[in-house]
């Protein structure tokens, strides 16, 4: 039986985690549960309350994209996913940190209440999924599944302002880390895995995709993953936009 990755359509960890099995040619089967009942079933059949999770074919089960990739690696040493050498190993491990703890959470943060304030555009995010919920359905709950998101992730306005301003800065990092090779090689590592499917989220938000395409970052991001939805230009207040 092929590993059973537990996902939310759409999730940008679960494409983290999706991507690299794909890359080790590991066989695998996507359990997609809609958001917000993910909360509960990964509580109960992982142990916390996040996608994405995996169970392998001798039963065993771990979640987090980080601890779920690291273990990939020791299963199928290639392609590898670290660089041999160690220092730009660490370097590597450092900016895919950042990318789970820092720049992951402010894609939830930024998604959810722009999806709030335009729900006809929750179709285009439910496109390709397996659980065949009709457009209009989506449409409808869109407001009470983005208003659970947003408790969730503490995505207050504060948060959402914060990380639109926060936001050209990491974008540079990242543009930063592709300049001195930490990512962006033709084979993608494991810090490459966990930022670009964050960027890929960003540019689903058109005013976004405007401000990030055209940069190296956001040209590694449309390499490595071309992900659903898209919320047209004009969702995000011009004055919270980045320049
Ligand atoms: N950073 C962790 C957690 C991922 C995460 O927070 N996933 C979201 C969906 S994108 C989730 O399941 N959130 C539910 C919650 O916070 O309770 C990882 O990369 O695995």
């Amino acid at each position: 039986m092929p590993a059973k990755l537990y996902v939310v359509h759409g999730s940008h960890p679960c494409n983290t985690v999706a991507k690299a099995l794909e890359l080790k040619g590991i066989a695998f089967k996507k359990v997609e549960i809609p958001p917000p009942g993910h909360v509960a079933v990964m509580k109960v059949l992982f142990g916390k309350r996040t996608v994405p999770g995996i169970k392998f074919e001798d039963g065993r089960k771990l979640q987090g994209s980080r601890a779920i990739l690291a273990e990939l690696d020791r299963l199928v040493p290639e392609p590898a996913l670290l660089p041999p050498d160690p220092a730009a190993a660490a370097t590597v491990l450092e900016a895919e940190r950042w990318g789970d703890e820092v720049f992951q959470p402010l894609g939830r943060r930024l998604l959810w209440p722009t999806l709030k304030q335009n729900a006809s555009a929750a179709p285009s995010y439910g496109e390709g999924g397996q659980v065949p919920l009709p457009g209009a359905v989506l449409k409808t709950l869109m407001p009470v599944i983005s208003r659970m998101e947003i408790a969730l992730n503490k995505a207050t306005p504060e948060a959402y302002a914060a990380d639109l301003a926060a936001l050209p800065g990491y974008l540079d990092r990242i543009d930063g880390w592709i300049a001195d090779g930490t990512l962006g090689r033709d084979v993608p590592n494991r810090a490459d895995l966990q930022i670009a499917p964050t960027l890929a989220l960003l540019m689903t938000m058109q005013d976004l995709r405007d401000r990030i395409a055209g940069r190296p970052c956001g040209q590694l991001a449309d390499r490595l993953f071309r992900v659903g939805g898209h919320i047209p230009a004009g969702a995000i207040a011009p004055a919270l936009l980045p320049a």
